[in-house]
């Protein structure tokens, strides 16, 4: 069983990759939830939909999130309501949040909701959330603490973030389908290429998931997210040079220090492999560029050769 822990965009497309080589019974990807809230009264669930529509080949390539073919008429007609419309919910994206809200209204747990949209998406791998409690992430920045949702879009990322919290985090179970999963063989653990704050650290503020990954007895392979410099998408290096982590492919390594035993790291990047070879783990060079599902699938080999390669060692 490889077990995909993944964030927004990077973790959806290494997704994919992972789901193009390995049949559903070896294959789980869990979810960050800390994206989530609660919104014009309905739960909204960014990162889970972002990895839904990307494996269903749903999703919408240039916004990055929700759905591709979208119309807007509902965003229309609520902002000719005065409703609030800087979150923009699609009209084809909205069915999943009203039947999510309805079902978790009935008190339906977030994983079992998930495996039953997944299914309706004709999804054959396992999509689970970190956890079926609920998780969020507030961005501690200089003007003060903001929600995840407020930081990323209403502020677009521009406060500069001295910190996060994971409410909720310290009284989060793992959701059974994981539990089971952590109980039995595990044959590698793939940290995606998302963003390390906000979309990998809020998995790990689960215990159950933390104390799993410390007491190890497989490899975990990382893709790293910087690529050259910069993040491939979204706000990792802004965040890292706030935090005076070093916006390079060796800074993440340092900065994930022993929960990553092997790294996968771009061409771009190849001057940093003997740092990170340095740091005592295993380096693996290639194009890690997602921009087409065969490079996403071929990505996604090289990160389970490279898992073969450290369980040999
Ligand atoms: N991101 C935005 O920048 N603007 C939006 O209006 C927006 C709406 C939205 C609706 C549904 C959804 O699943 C995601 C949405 N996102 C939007 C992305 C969201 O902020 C995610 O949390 C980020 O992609 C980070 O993972």
């Amino acid at each position: 069983m490889i077990v995909a822990l993944a964030g927004g965009v990077g973790g959806a497309r290494l997704a994919v990759g992972l789901a193009a080589v390995l049949p559903p019974e070896r294959l789980t990807v869990v979810v960050n939830t800390g994206d989530d809230f609660e919104h014009v009264g309905l739960a909204i669930c960014p990162d889970l939909d972002t990895v839904m529509y990307t494996l269903a080949r749903l999703n919408n390539p240039e916004l990055g999130w929700g759905r591709a073919d979208e119309t807007w008429s509902f965003m229309e007609t609520l902002q000719a309501l005065g409703g609030e419309t800087w979150f923009r919910l699609g009209d084809r994206d909205l069915a999943v949040h009203v039947m999510r809200t309805a079902a978790l209204a009935r008190g339906e747990r977030l994983s079992d909701i998930t495996r039953t949209l997944t299914q309706r998406l004709g999804i054959a791998h396992a999509v689970v959330p970190m956890s079926d409690d609920p998780v969020r992430t507030v961005v501690v920045t200089h003007e003060g603490e903001l929600p995840f949702q407020d930081y990323f879009v209403r502020r677009r990322c521009e406060p500069a973030v001295s910190g996060f919290r994971f409410e909720g985090a310290s009284s989060a179970g793992a959701p059974d389908a994981l539990r089971s999963i952590m109980g039995s063989r595990v044959d590698a653990v793939v940290v995606c290429p998302s963003n390390p704050f906000v979309s990998i650290a809020p998995m790990l503020g689960v215990a159950e998931i933390r104390d799993w990954l410390a007491r190890r007895t497989f490899p975990v392979i990382a893709v790293s997210p910087i690529v050259g410099g910069e993040a491939v998408k979204g706000p990792a290096a802004k965040m890292m040079r706030e935090l005076g982590v070093d916006a390079s492919a060796s800074g993440v390594a340092r900065y994930y220090g022993s929960l990553v035993d092997a790294w996968v790291i771009d061409q771009r990047d190849a001057e940093a492999e003997p740092e990170i070879a340095a740091l005592g783990k295993r380096v693996r060079v290639t194009d890690t560029l997602m921009t087409a599902t065969a490079k996403s699938a071929a990505l996604a080999t090289a990160v389970l050769e490279l898992a073969s390669e450290v369980r040999r060692a």
